[in-house]
């Protein structure tokens, strides 16, 4: 039995019995999928993933990735090659892709399932195994030569990369000084480095791969509007074929030692400076750089969000095997009593008390990064909120930051608590867990931190879109709490959700008027930066009471029916106890935030440097 503990019966519960996604399909939107094909692929990616994907999760850590300075070249260890294989062979990643790329229809909410098992499973092998996804991007912000380009990517399985960063422009991507100077031939040659790139090489893995590199070209002002977008290959190729031809003078001249992850090279990429020119071309032929990356890093961001949310759960599941089986101590009712039989360890309150919080954030995470998905698919999400195209987008829009930002803060701190589940053996190399902890932590760190995210979401996802999005949520809770959706038995926890609401709703407020204010008194917007991931943090912890309350009462409707097989019954049990645990003792949190930002003054930002 590997590592990789998948949780598809949660995953059928959320798009069947939660999202009610049958009458989409029956639509026949997407072609050929219908309940029992999507049951049957779920089941196929599971054995692939807790299986060949899941094999190379623990070796590539301790073997990761070696450097060639003198070829610039990265070999991945075996093991890894052997799962990455297994991946590319299975064809899975094409599922959602636009047809010219070699996709099939199907909804989002079923690829981001998918690919929350193969994230759990073995997230270094999945980062290698992007081509087709950004061949996909590519495609849609491509010319039409580019589209042909875009195709051969794909039917050549290339790799992909990302490239944004560098030494002194991290968070502050418009920072960034490589250049990119016009050719003759309509090409460009771009001149620079470019630092923590993720799969920057994977030696002979693939037959080439594709940098997607934000330089500022010649002449071209400052910040991220000044930046453009390149399409720069490791090899120049064959625009008929696809052929690679002589290499490209772009080259890896590092590769990072980290604390986790180890097994995704993360490079240090250099364009031009070794004696070959890097050639790109300009992708749309227009200079709208920043918003054609940001198309790469809304799926990415999805992506590590997914990918923390996939950890937590397989970590939550691994400590619960190990609670049912480890026996230490006596029931706590007899521990005066020396003679007293002696316990599993879930028979202790404090350790159920963890396994509770841990199965609330990675069933309610992963309730909410559905609904998400739900709302990149226009027919999904009128069905599942009733919002029309635009308002699915500005929805989705919103919801990003929480999936990042809150999923990966989560995810690390519940992983800890299903590593102090195991005890000493949890900071073993002989249980998982120290390594899920190791890989997770990357999670609020790269693809915008967790303070980028909360900014974002304040300013641009709240503010900026005059509220738009967020009345469309707060509505559908609202509703949820007058249509007293779970009757009887949720009534406690609905009157919790209804405080939450207003607590979140009262912060935002008072954010909005600091905004406002703050363009007289500039120093009001340090209060918004002091505010704001615990902002973030909180509409994360009310959007996660209400999904796992919309799914108890799904759960109290399927016991209501009669017709439950006995492990349904555990299974739909665990949905009530989950979302009245987290509703009653997560959600008044919320009161306390709501205090701690109205109250909030900027005295910190007075406090001297060497104070601290
Ligand atoms: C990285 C990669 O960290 C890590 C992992 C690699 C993953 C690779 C693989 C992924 C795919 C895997 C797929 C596998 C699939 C397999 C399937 C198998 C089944 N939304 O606010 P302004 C745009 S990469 C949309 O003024 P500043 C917009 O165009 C490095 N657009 O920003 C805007 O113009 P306008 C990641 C947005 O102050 C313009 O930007 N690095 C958004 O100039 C300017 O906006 C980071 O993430 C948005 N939310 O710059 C950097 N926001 O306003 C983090 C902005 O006119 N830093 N735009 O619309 C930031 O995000 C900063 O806030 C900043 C600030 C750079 C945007
Ligand atoms: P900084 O921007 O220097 O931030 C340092 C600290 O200051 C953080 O806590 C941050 O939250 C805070 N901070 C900075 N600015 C602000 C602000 N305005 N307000 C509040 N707080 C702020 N990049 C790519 O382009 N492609 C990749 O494939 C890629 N893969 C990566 C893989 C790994 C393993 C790593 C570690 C990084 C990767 N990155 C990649 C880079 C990653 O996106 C950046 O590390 C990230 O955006 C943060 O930038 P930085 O490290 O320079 O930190």
């Amino acid at each position: 039995m590997g590592h990789y503990k998948s949780n598809v019966r949660d995953l059928e519960f959320n798009l069947f019995e939660v999202l009610d996604l049958e009458p989409v399909l029956a639509e026949g939107a997407f072609e050929g999928l219908d309940r029992e094909t999507i049951h049957d692929i779920l089941v196929e990616v599971r054995r692939l993933a807790e299986g060949p994907y899941a094999a190379s999760f623990a070796d590539a850590d301790r073997n990761p990735p070696t450097f060639d300075p003198e070829t610039h070249t990265v070999t991945l260890p075996e093991s890894m090659q052997r799962s990455l294989r297994a991946a590319l062979d299975s064809g899975w990643d094409r599922l959602g892709l636009a047809p010219e790329v070699g996709g099939a229809p199907a909804p989002k909410v079923l690829t981001w399932s998918i690919v929350e098992m193969f994230l759990g499973a073995n997230p270094a092998v999945h980062l290698y195994w992007s081509g087709n996804t950004f061949a996909d991007i590519f495609f849609h912000v491509g010319t039409e030569e580019q589209k042909r380009w875009a195709a051969i990517a794909a039917e050549r399985a290339w790799g992909g990369t990302m490239v944004l960063t560098e030494p002194d422009a991290g968070s502050d991507v418009g920072a960034g000084r490589t250049k990119a100077v016009r050719q003759d031939d309509g090409s460009w040659h771009l001149d620079g480095v470019k630092r923590f790139i993720t799969s920057g090489d994977s030696g002979d893995m693939f037959e080439n791969i594709f940098h997607l590199v934000l330089a500022r070209p010649e002449g071209a002002g400052p910040g991220t509007k000044g930046l453009s977008l390149y399409f720069v290959p490791k090899y120049l190729f064959d625009p008929g074929t696809g052929e690679p031809g002589e290499r490209n003078g772009v080259f890896v001249t590092g590769v990072e030692h980290k604390m986790g992850l180890k097994g995704s090279a993360t490079c240090e990429l250099t364009f031009g400076q070794h004696g070959v020119p890097a050639k790109g071309w300009l992708v749309g032929e227009v200079h709208d750089g920043i918003a054609q990356m940001f198309k790469v890093i809304e799926f990415a961001r999805m992506m590590v969000g997914t990918k923390a949310i996939g950890t937590l759960s397989s970590g939550y599941l691994n400590a619960l095997e190990y609670a049912r089986t480890r026996v230490q101590g006596a029931d706590m009712t007899t521990m005066a009593d020396r003679n007293a039989p002696k316990v599993t360890i879930i028979h202790h309150p404090d350790v159920r008390r963890s396994l509770m919080r841990q199965k609330a954030y990675a069933e309610g995470l992963r309730a909410v990064y559905l609904y998400t998905a739900a709302h990149q698919d226009d027919l999904v999400a009128a069905h599942v909120s009733g919002a029309d195209a635009a308002t699915a987008a500005r929805v989705n829009d919103l919801l990003l930051p929480v999936v990042k930002g809150v999923g990966s803060e989560r995810a690390y701190q519940c992983l800890a608590e299903s590593l102090q589940t195991l005890g000493g053996s949890g900071f073993l190399q002989d249980y998982p867990l120290e390594q899920y902890v190791r890989d997770a932590k990357i999670d609020s760190l790269y693809e915008g931190t967790t303070a980028i995210q909360a900014q974002d979401f304040f300013f641009r996802k709240i503010a900026r879109d005059g509220g738009v999005a967020l009345a469309h949520i707060s509505a559908q809770i609202t509703q949820f709490l007058d249509d007293e959706v779970g009757g009887k038995h949720l009534e406690t926890e609905r009157a919790l959700l209804a405080t939450a609401l207003a607590d979140v709703q009262a912060s935002a407020g008072t954010m909005i008027g600091w905004l406002t204010e703050a363009q007289q008194q500039a120093r009001l917007l340090y209060r918004i930066g002091l505010a704001s991931v615990r902002f973030l943090l909180a509409v994360g912890d009310l959007l996660i009471g209400w999904r796992l309350l919309v799914a108890a009462a799904a759960a109290l409707r399927a016991l209501d029916a009669d017709t439950v097989v006995p492990a349904d019954g555990a299974f739909y049990e665990g949905k009530i106890a989950v979302a009245q645990f987290f509703a009653r003792t997560v959600l008044p949190e919320l009161s306390a935030a709501r205090t701690i930002i109205a109250e909030l003054d900027d005295e910190v930002m007075s406090v001297s440097e060497a104070a601290f």
